[in-house]
């Protein structure tokens, strides 16, 4: 008898969920490129910031905003392992105009944030790479490709430095695995938002405060006692501690900007690799997550690639508590003759908004 006790591997665990639903192994391989490729972001996180290769590359992406060498690496690194694997059709990346063609008889669709929080690189701080997967329709046309997070078969996070890989499968929960000194991820742990309310936490830019609707300021006024406050810069940090501690992230619509080419009425973060993503493991935790209209993130069908939404995730009873709110506002506009407070189109950076 082995008198060590062996720790259970991420892919074993990922064999028995695929074995016990009859599901093929076609998602391992999806999976072990992921990881390879979250490692050696991690890898090069780490060499990056020895080398001192943490300035930006002189280029912008499509929102308009300057990418930092490590984006780049960590684009160039997942989209090497994707191709490698030879099981996705079409990726989308944060850094990357249009879709990304690969394999045409692939049967993933991969939505990526290759180094979320890019503003906390130069600092070292950490980062995170966020992922959707979308599943081809196996019987019949394929029709479309920017699938609503209802539809997303998994979606997951890798934080860095510290290597905690979080993944979501679609009705089978939010697991968290740990990287352990042998660089295997070990011991599946079952997360769920906390029920009780005496860890929950707000997260959002206060900075941004008097910009966001009048209701949201009213609803922050009266809430914001309740609750601890917290907030790094990068959606996949705020929202790993969130995880744990529950509560809601929050990145309203600004619609009351002084400078009105400021207003961001569509929302800062992008939907596809970002709000989704965090909506779907912020579900299969027992939480949810709301766009600006109140709307539930995972029920909409995404019309461009890298299209805004505004974002309220976390604890069910918090999001339902905002989320009132914010129906009662677009009611509220709708009877005001469809009327939209400060609907004045934001500038076409996309920059921030301070
Ligand atoms: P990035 O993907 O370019 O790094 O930007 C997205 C980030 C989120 O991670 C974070 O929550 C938000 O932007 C921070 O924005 P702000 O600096 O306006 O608070
Ligand atoms: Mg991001």
């Amino acid at each position: 008898m082995n008198p060590v006790k062996l720790e259970e591997t991420m892919m074993h665990f990922l064999l028995e969920h695929q074995l016990k639903n009859r599901r093929s192994l076609n998602f391992l391989i999806l999976m072990e490129s992921i990881v390879t490729a979250a490692k050696y972001i991690q890898h090069y996180y780490d060499l990056a910031a020895l080398q001192g290769n943490l300035g930006e590359a002189g280029s912008t992406n499509v929102q308009g905003e300057s990418q930092m060498r490590l984006d780049l690496l960590a684009h160039q690194t997942v989209m090497h392992y994707l191709a490698e694997s030879n099981q996705v059709i079409e990726a989308t990346s944060e850094e990357v105009t249009e879709e990304i063609l690969l394999n045409e008889d692939g049967r993933y669709f991969l939505y990526f944030d290759p180094l979320d929080g890019s503003s906390n690189i130069k600092h070292s701080l950490p980062v995170g790479f966020l992922f959707g997967i979308g599943k081809r329709m196996l019987g019949g046309e394929e029709d479309y490709r920017l699938r609503r997070g209802r539809e997303f078969i998994a979606a997951g996070m890798f934080l860095i430095p510290s290597g905690i890989f979080t993944l979501s499968l679609k009705d089978a929960g939010t697991w968290q695995f740990l990287l352990d000194s042998t660089g295997v991820y070990i011991r599946p742990t079952r997360i769920r938002f906390p029920e009780s309310p005496k860890s929950w936490e707000l997260s959002f830019n206060a900075g941004n405060t008097t910009t966001f609707s009048t209701p949201v300021q009213q609803w922050i006024a009266e809430n914001q006692p309740k609750y601890n406050f917290r907030y790094t810069g990068a959606l996949a940090v705020d929202f790993h501690r969130l995880l744990h501690n529950g509560g809601m992230f929050m990145y309203p619509a600004i619609v009351n900007h002084p400078n009105a080419q400021k207003n961001r009425p569509e929302g800062k973060l992008r939907h596809m690799y970002e709000c989704a993503v965090v909506a779907f493991i912020a579900h299969e935790a027992g939480g949810m997550a709301v766009n600006e209209a109140g709307d539930d993130v995972l029920e909409i069908q995404p019309k461009k690639r890298h299209q805004r939404s505004a974002l309220y995730v976390g604890s069910r009873e918090v999001v339902e508590s905002i989320r009132e709110v914010l129906r009662d506002h677009v009611r509220a506009q709708k009877g005001d003759g469809g009327r939209v407070e400060a609907a004045k189109e934001p500038d076409a950076t996309g920059a921030g908004v301070h």
